[in-house]
């Protein structure tokens, strides 16, 4: 039996995809997302105006609304469970370099020029920039006159890092073409929802650089999942494409005699408020490093918040430059100062978002943004790790790498960028109830490890109990990575995620032997992996209880070092069995088919990673429409299948495996012939296809002509020849591009 191996295409289809957005305004209101946020809006404002009044009776009480006190600005911004003043602060303890950001430039190294155009980043602060420095002439968007209108340094300062442009690369932000929306921190939580990116329009990165005043926290509130941090994951939850960024907090500075926490754990256990937040990326803090002469050489910076959360997620989450940071300052619009802190790493890392962002969409194959899950998913997966291997409580994943990251977008199998070495794949993946997410992967290479990071928006977690250290898990959908090697005798060898060790266990390195019941964002690497099948399973903890409400659960992977990836190892369809006559799409890392597609149909497509085989039987009907698409890895999204049969359509003759040569516009086999031949052809563009067998006299036995155009590609078509006596017979195809014939000798 002869085989046809196909590395490439056969048939083109033109696809059109509509989705329309004609709601009425009455349909949105019962929308149930739409109502969430409603309620959750309701919730804010009810809550706020609570703080109002705590924040007056603390005033009569003598406290002050606001404070200037060592370069930063704090206000009285409410008041704890307990009634005790909370006071916001700035986080200046005092980079596009350091963290590659400058490669994304224009002959920055990549060959891109992405620097922030056309993007709006959000910025929430203690009051306004001054918009008329020269850094940030043109740059805030919107500062609206219900905000607190003092200019401040610390607002001016992180604008021009984020954003500031002056024509010169000294001062420069690190996203210096993006706009900024500014507001002042008062009211953050509604604002950022208002403003958060609604699949249109509005902001995809909002930066705080900002935290509770420590000084003003009880010993048990650090850690601590608490109310805002509860308020900032469910505000990301019903807005998932918004990645808040949060300072991790300059606490290691302070005196410890003013606050015990500083050194009762070494300077762990530092985090506040929204730092504990699942969903947001808090920030630490590294010295710069202009001309560092490894990816490890960095350290973290004497002021920089350490970690854990009460429950013991890796967090912070990444580190940026946050030390001899030029930038804007408000004295006069030609001012500018040198700053340290946390903020200004935090303000790193929303530049670095943006600019990722502004990529990814530009060539995603649906040319769209990327949710935040996959933002903290891109950015734990590519950063540059120090010290001990894995993560720890002091740089979180490690020094954010915006080369690396956008490398990988690059690389993006799916993405719609044409190169030859594509082995990252980026996917956002819907898990339903009760099912799990299996991928079989093979390495491109034994040298780089195989790795895979997930990240998931979770819902807002329950408010925990005023106990120091509570180290109950404050996840939700708890989900699990894992990678499993399907080794040649049949047995598997699992690889499991990162995990730390919490509160129990501040310093001691990351571990890899089981589950993590406690993160949300897990990454697996297998180092030095063998080029063999790897299954990459995401699974929900459990499926005895729901996920969710809504049953299901969205997540983001990336994986690197992917030769190829599939879901099921081999497809065979034949004959009746098989016989297709509705639109089917079937999926494998190899697909071997002797069946026939049957008209009418609406199509049907073959989709495999490594070859497809047409054995003689497999036949299509004319007026059944087929496709066969190689992808090095696929998925469901009809982009990705325009993207493949784009991305290898123009090979379709030249690299089809088969001893037949191109300038033949057919061939027949077998040749003796007995119960059946297959016609195999070449179309190089789009025609009717008609055939017709004529016996040796000339006598026409049968015809066929198509009843729609086939297209550019290569076919088979099987002829039953049982009725057929033994003899000589002629087979004519004709075509738009030619006509030919050939004998044919039935046995
Ligand atoms: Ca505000
Ligand atoms: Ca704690
Ligand atoms: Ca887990």
């Amino acid at each position: 039996m002869q085989k046809i191996y196909h590395k490439s295409i056969l048939g083109i289809a033109v696809m059109f995809f509509f989705s329309s957005y004609g709601q009425a305004k009455d349909e949105l209101k019962t929308d149930p997302q739409e109502r969430e946020i409603q309620a959750f809006r309701n919730k804010v404002q009810e809550q706020a105006q609570k703080q109002k009044s705590e924040i007056q009776r603390l005033k009569s009480l003598g406290h002050k609304e606001f404070i200037s006190e060592n370069g930063n600005e704090k206000q009285l911004i409410g008041a704890d469970e307990n009634g005790r003043p909370m006071y916001y602060t700035t986080l200046n303890a005092g980079a596009a370099k350091m963290t590659k950001a400058d490669n994304l430039y224009s002959g920055g190294g990549l060959g891109l020029n992405i620097t922030g155009n056309n993007m709006i980043i959000g910025q929430w602060d203690y009051s306004k920039p001054r918009t008329t420095h020269e850094l940030l002439t043109g740059k805030i968007n919107s500062y609206d006159n219900l905000q607190n209108q003092t200019i401040s340094r610390h607002s001016t300062n992180i604008a021009g890092t984020l954003a500031g442009n002056n024509g010169e690369a000294e001062a420069r932000g690190i996203a210096y073409e993006a706009k900024i929306n500014a507001y002042d921190w008062v009211d953050d939580v509604p604002e950022m929802l208002s403003q958060a990116y609604n699949g249109t329009n509005g902001i995809l990165v909002a930066n705080n650089s900002y935290g509770f005043d420590p000084m003003y926290l009880q010993n048990y509130q650090f850690g601590k999942y608490n109310v805002t941090a509860q308020s900032w994951d469910n505000l990301m939850y019903l807005k998932p494409y918004l990645q808040i960024v949060k300072a991790a907090g300059n606490a290691r500075e302070i005196d410890p005699g003013i606050v015990p926490q500083v050194s009762a754990k070494n300077g762990y256990d530092l985090l506040e408020g929204a730092g504990i937040a699942k969903n947001v990326l808090v920030v630490a803090s590294a010295k710069k490093n202009v001309n560092m002469n490894s990816d490890e050489a960095f350290d973290v910076s004497a002021f920089s918040s350490y970690g854990p959360t009460d429950d013991g997620r890796i967090k912070p989450d990444i580190c940026a430059p946050g030390e001899n940071m030029y930038s804007s300052i408000e004295t006069y619009d030609a001012a500018y100062g040198t700053y340290r802190g946390t903020s200004s790493a935090a303000a790193v890392v929303s530049g670095i978002i943006t600019l990722l962002q502004q990529y990814y969409k530009s060539v995603s194959p649906t040319q769209s943004y990327m949710l935040s899950s996959t933002v903290r998913a891109l950015l734990a997966h590519t950063a540059n790790d120090k010290g001990t291997e894995g993560p720890d409580y002091i740089y979180g994943w490690g020094l954010a790498d915006a080369k690396r990251a956008s490398e990988a977008i690059y690389n993006n199998i799916e993405g719609i960028i044409n190169n030859e070495k594509k082995s990252t794949l980026i996917k956002e993946v819907t898990l339903n109830q009760g099912n799990k997410y299996t991928l079989y992967v093979v390495p491109y290479e034994e040298s780089q490890p195989l790795s895979a990071t997930i990240s998931w928006t979770d819902p807002q977690g329950n408010l925990v109990n005023n106990v120091v250290d509570l180290s109950n898990p404050n996840v939700v959908n708890d989900l699990d990575l894992k990678i499993v090697k399907i080794n040649s005798n049949g047995t598997e060898s699992t690889y499991y995620p990162w995990k730390l060790g919490g509160m129990s266990n501040l310093t001691g390195a990351a571990t890899k032997t089981s589950t993590n019941d406690v993160d949300t964002i897990e990454r697996v690497d297998v180092k030095n992996p063998e080029i063999a099948t790897y299954k990459i399973i995401v699974s929900p903890k459990t499926n005895a209880t729901p996920l969710l409400p809504g049953g299901s659960q969205t997540f983001s992977i990336v994986v690197s070092n992917v030769d190829f990836c599939y879901k099921e190892d081999l497809k065979t369809l034949v004959s009746p069995a098989d016989d297709i006559t509705t639109s089917q799409t079937i999926l494998a890392k190899q697909i071997v088919a002797g069946n026939k597609i049957i008209a009418p149909v609406q199509g049907v497509e073959y989709i495999a990673s490594r070859n497809i085989a047409l054995l003689p039987g497999f036949q299509v009907e004319p007026g059944a429409r087929f496709h066969a698409f190689i992808t090095p890895c696929f998925d469901l999204i009809s982009a990705m299948r325009y993207r493949a049969q784009e991305r290898v359509g123009s090979e379709v003759l030249s690299v089809s495996n088969t001893s037949s040569s191109v300038s033949e516009h057919f061939t027949l086999f077998p040749n003796p012939a007995k119960e059946e031949v297959n016609i195999r052809f070449f179309l190089q563009s789009q025609s009717s296809i008609k055939i017709s067998v004529y016996d040796a006299s000339g006598k026409l036995i049968s015809s066929e002509q198509s009843s729609t155009k086939f297209p550019k590609g290569e076919f088979i078509k099987t002829i039953d020849t049982r009725s057929y006596s033994q003899g000589i017979y002629m087979v004519s195809i004709e075509t738009a591009e030619y006509k030919e014939t050939k004998k044919l000798i039935i046995k």
